[in-house]
């Protein structure tokens, strides 16, 4: 029977309170950060290098009680958030008879407990063993081969948003598998864009939500956009190129868990792991421009947002257009699926430590915030 909504409200508030979480024991300490809460194991990451506060105020990333407290074991995880911001898988390239470019991509499905804030394990059912799982990414036009094998305990497939044939579609009859099973999804690469892929098997929201999903990621070719002007942009966009190598690119999956069972989200996260990025923040070269892969994969909640403070961007919905559809905004929405692309330069800024955040606040106390360290690099 369904809890009444206002004892499910009182649950998710008493974390922001000091509780603690039924799931995982873990404590949202009224501490500062850095200092460990009594009975508390695990080692605490202090300030990290060129992140300071101005003078006589607090550190930018202590917020009190609203922070999560030591930082979760990346290496039992067997990934970490920031690593994740610019793990571009390609798969495996080679030549079809016509001459394109065929990319093979191996994604296996696997149960596997990862922490998901300090302390807290959540069973998740993952791509390669990692939530999210590979960024898949390619040039428009290629061909591409996804071998798919179900190691999990549960039917599961993929799901591309993209272009394809029905028989290619991840859902019942068209590579939903079972368990043991194997199937190979093919189809070009299309359109360019800021894509998703995730399991459809149902009920498809317990399949999302326990971590199915990946940024699937479509480059521009520049031989197909014809004048100078949008083929310059495709290069800009295009992984490898020395107009591409210029900026600085991160993937971003905005994501959630719900550890009780209560088809609401505990936790909110960018790659996952609560307030990571307020932990470990993303160090950026002031002189360089910023590319964001966003892609919302949040599940129950049925709006997420990215607002970023100090600094305006451009935004693409979807990413497949070479104009922004979006100009000098400084927050936006993606419903459930929606994603897309973010452009921004900090290069008439002073160095320091900028925040990002969903601008519904209570999901950024509980995970989904952190920073930017805006660095000065010495050429
Ligand atoms: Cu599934």
């Amino acid at each position: 029977m369904p809890m009444p909504s206002i004892w499910r409200r009182l649950t998710r508030r008493g974390m922001l309170s000091g509780g603690v979480l039924a799931a995982g024991g873990a404590v949202m300490a009224g501490l500062p950060t850095g200092r460990p809460a009594a009975g508390q194991g695990g080692h605490i990451h202090m300030a990290h290098g060129a992140v300071a506060a101005v003078p006589g105020t607090r550190a930018p990333h202590d917020h009190g009680p609203m922070i999560t407290v030591g930082d979760v074991d990346n290496a039992q995880n067997g990934f970490d958030p920031a690593a994740l911001l610019t793990d571009w898988d390609t798969g495996t390239v080679s030549q079809l008879p016509d001459g394109r470019t065929l990319r093979t991509y191996e994604i296996v499905a696997v149960d596997k407990e990862i922490e998901i804030a300090p302390g807290i394990m959540f069973a998740a059912w993952t791509f390669n063993g990692r939530v999210p799982g590979p960024t898949i990414r390619a040039t428009e036009g290629d061909r591409l081969r996804i071998v798919f094998r179900n190691q999990g305990s549960h039917p599961h497939s993929m799901h591309f948003h993209g272009i394809h044939a029905a028989r290619m579609d991840g859902v019942a009859g068209a590579g939903l598998i079972d368990p043991g099973a194997e199937f190979v999804y093919e189809f070009d690469a299309l359109p360019f864009g800021c894509h998703l892929y995730h399991c459809h098997a149902l009920p498809l929201r317990r399949h999302l939500h326990k971590g199915m999903y990946g940024a699937f990621i479509i480059d521009p070719d520049p031989a197909r956009h014809p004048t100078a002007a949008e083929a310059d942009l495709a290069r800009s966009r295009l992984l490898g190129t020395e107009q591409n190598r210029e900026w600085q690119e991160l993937a971003m999956v905005m994501n959630g868990f719900d550890t009780d069972f209560d088809m609401e989200n505990e936790l909110y996260a960018v790659n996952t792991v609560a307030h990571h990025f307020m932990k470990h923040p993303i160090r950026i070269d002031r002189a360089r421009p910023v590319r964001i892969y966003l892609v919302n994969l949040l599940e129950f909640d049925l709006l997420n947002s990215f607002h970023l403070h100090g600094n305006f961007f451009d935004y693409y919905d979807h990413g497949t257009t070479l104009t922004p559809t979006l100009k000098t905004v400084d927050t936006i929405m993606q419903c459930q699926g929606q994603r897309g692309i973010l452009e921004l330069t900090f290069r008439e800024h002073e160095a320091g430590a900028y925040m990002f955040h969903a601008h519904q606040s209570e999901f950024a106390e509980l995970g989904w915030m952190g920073l930017f360290d805006v660095v000065e690099v010495a050429s």
